[in-house]
């Protein structure tokens, strides 16, 4: 009937930021205004990125249309319309995004207090076979607002973020945020009708399921600590009888898609060896996944106590349950205490 697809009780993302900010006396509504120039502007990736295979045929997005020109790819558009958004927000100093070698510093009147650290279109070499992207972010307060912004308002450990969060373009898309120090991770769906993230996941905690994610192709490279946990999800110990349950094996090579299974169903990631991004991969999905009750590490150590010495510093990273990733950093216990 009518009535079935006719939603008549939500809460929007726009309604808990500004009630957030309502709860925080000292709040001047400034993160309200540049979270929701994100939200906007996940909104316009999103509605691209649909399209994007479409658009292809009209030789719009990515590849060469029919004047044979090159077009610009969907992460430039989406890095685009990110910078453009956060600078119109008025609310940024300098903006740090996967897309460009240097920082951008915010002039007046445009500069605002904050930094956003960002991936515009995480994973976009997974566009064109359909896979599951998307956008990440976290934000720094800078650390003086009577000073002029320089990189060292960037260069610091992710315990300083006060906000992160991604925005992946999956089966729906989906934008997931947390605050510094709230222990909160809440989840909210675009419906495209009404052009609203609506809140449907409240509260997210890591889910309980023996998950393992990691590209086993990389095998080769894995020191001893990761060979030997990797078995250990495989195989039975040696000398084990009885039972045996292996974890699942589940990587879709976008680290949006990896780390939003492993927060709802549990599990770990891995991602072994430098590649991964601190400031604009690492350090938002350790701050998501710590506040979703997990743990997030290099191996060695805290992800979020690292501090990173360049913007597009890289760094090995392990996330999922407390129980997986003490696991890991146990064995590297192990290994280095041979050194
Ligand atoms: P690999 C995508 O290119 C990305 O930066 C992350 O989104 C993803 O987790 C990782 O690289 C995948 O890397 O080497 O497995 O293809």
């Amino acid at each position: 009937s009518e009535r079935e697809d006719l939603r008549t009780d939500f809460v929007t993302l726009t309604n808990d930021i500004l009630n957030r900010q309502q709860r925080h006396k000292e709040a001047t509504g400034d993160l309200t205004i540049l979270l929701s120039a994100i939200s906007s502007a996940c909104k316009w990736i999103s509605n691209v990125v649909r399209k994007a295979e479409l658009m292809k045929v009209i030789g719009v997005t990515g590849g060469t249309n029919v004047q044979n020109e090159n077009v610009q790819k969907l992460d430039i558009l989406s890095n685009e319309i990110m910078c453009n958004l956060l600078r119109n927000s008025g609310k940024t100093a300098i903006l740090v995004s996967e897309e460009d070698d240097e920082a951008i510093f915010v002039e007046d009147p445009q500069k605002g207090h904050y930094c956003v650290c960002f991936d515009p279109l995480d994973g976009s070499s997974n566009i064109d076979c359909g896979v599951s992207i998307g956008t990440i972010f976290g934000i720094y307060r800078v650390k003086d607002a009577g000073a002029k912004p320089t990189i060292a308002d960037v260069l610091r450990p992710g315990t300083e973020m006060v906000a992160a969060g991604y925005c992946m373009y999956g089966s729906s898309t989906v934008l997931v945020l947390t605050f510094q120090g709230s222990n909160e991770v809440n989840g909210y769906t675009l419906d495209p009708s009404i052009g609203e993230f609506v809140l449907t996941h409240r509260n997210m905690k890591l889910g309980k399921k023996k998950i393992y994610s990691i590209n086993e192709g990389n095998a080769h490279t894995f020191d001893e600590a990761i060979k030997g946990y990797i078995d250990s999800v495989k195989f039975p110990p040696p000398g084990h009888t009885g039972k045996f349950t292996p974890y699942s094996a589940r990587y879709v090579g976008s680290m949006v898609a990896d780390v939003h299974r492993t927060i709802l169903y549990g599990g770990v990631f891995l991602y072994p060896g430098a590649k991964l991004r601190i400031l604009y991969e690492c350090f938002p999905m350790a701050l998501l996944v710590e506040a979703a009750g997990g743990k997030a590490s290099t191996g060695r150590k805290r992800m979020l106590d690292v501090i990173p010495d360049k913007l597009h510093a890289r760094s090995g990273i392990v996330l999922g349950t407390s129980e997986e990733v003490d696991a890991v950093e146990t064995r590297y216990k192990a290994m280095d205490a041979k050194k």
